[in-house]
């Protein structure tokens, strides 16, 4: 049997899930979109699971598709929109529909797809060594999975442009200081303000945390008017939750709230 592409570490309250192709730079092959993709379903549904770090295996987090796996690829001119449509489009819905917190630790270069997978974590936190790297264009594609979306949502359009263009590498603090991530922070305290972040997580109110997450993603294409909407909607469904009653109760009782599994 191969050896596993995708390390799932489940842990008290959260997961930690390494990209584990380290010699070639946590690129994707089929059998790590496969790992990947059941790692974060169980993330999904388990209600012991609360929060999950997303990393990568030695130097690099993610170098995007394994350009050598021809195969994989399905030859010299692949059908590219079906390699989206079956693993990097779901992929990145499931990270966006994820019902928790997922923080994505950039351990390393975050290339092509790795780069925009990267994006697609709700807190994105980098090693003060990592790079971004829209590399598309040097093998004449267009940014993929998200990519185009997030450059543009985060950062504007004449930013967008000169990274997917030039492909020129972004550096951790650049891309703190430009609003692309959260923040960048010393190599060897990367893991642990994931853990941290995720321990936080894993101890909140997790069904919040959901509907959180639903309101921000919808931000970016609703109107005020359907947003206020959204938010009268979502506040309404968590102001009903056990969640919240224990939270005002534990507030009042000047002692931490207990949280349930969501
Ligand atoms: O299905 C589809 O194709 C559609 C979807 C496309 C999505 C995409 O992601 S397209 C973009 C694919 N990714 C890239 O173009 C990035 C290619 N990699 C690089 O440009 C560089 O490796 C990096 C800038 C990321 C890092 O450079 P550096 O100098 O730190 O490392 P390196 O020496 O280039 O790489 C180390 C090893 O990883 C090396 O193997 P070796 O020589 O030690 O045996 C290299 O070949 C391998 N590697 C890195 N990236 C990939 C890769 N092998 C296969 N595929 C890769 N993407």
């Amino acid at each position: 049997m191969s050896e596993a592409t995708v390390l799932h570490d489940r842990r008290d309250g959260y997961s930690v899930i390494s990209l584990n192709r380290p010699d070639r730079l946590n690129s994707f092959n089929r059998q790590q979109h496969a790992e990947l993709r059941a790692a974060l379903e169980e993330c999904a549904t388990s209600t012991e699971i609360r929060a999950v770090v997303l990393t990568g295996q030695g130097r690099g987090f993610c170098a995007g598709q394994d350009l050598s796996d021809v195969d994989d690829m399905g030859g010299d001119r692949p059908d590219l929109g079906k390699t989206l449509h079956d693993n990097y489009n779901p992929l990145i819905r499931s990270m966006r529909a994820m019902p928790k917190p997922i923080i994505c630790a950039v351990n390393g270069v975050a290339a092509g797809a790795g780069a925009n997978i990267a994006l697609a974590g709700d807190i994105v936190i980098a090693a003060r060594s990592a790079r971004f790297i829209q590399a598309f264009a040097k093998i004449a594609l267009i940014p993929d999975a998200g990519g185009t979306y997030w450059l543009t949502h985060l950062l504007g359009e004449a930013r967008a442009k000169a990274l997917a263009l030039t492909a020129q590498p972004l550096s951790a603090e650049d891309a703190a200081n430009w609003g692309l991530i959260w923040k960048a922070v010393d190599d060897d305290k990367l893991m642990a303000e994931a853990i941290s972040l995720a321990e936080g997580f894993a101890a909140g109110p997790t069904h919040a945390y959901g509907l959180t997450k639903q309101a921000i993603q919808a931000a970016s294409t609703n109107t005020l008017d359907e947003q206020l909407e959204l938010e009268r909607r979502l506040q309404r469904e968590a102001g009903m939750s056990d969640d919240y009653k224990e939270g005002v109760k534990a507030f009042l009782e000047k002692r931490p709230a207990n949280y349930r599994k969501a």
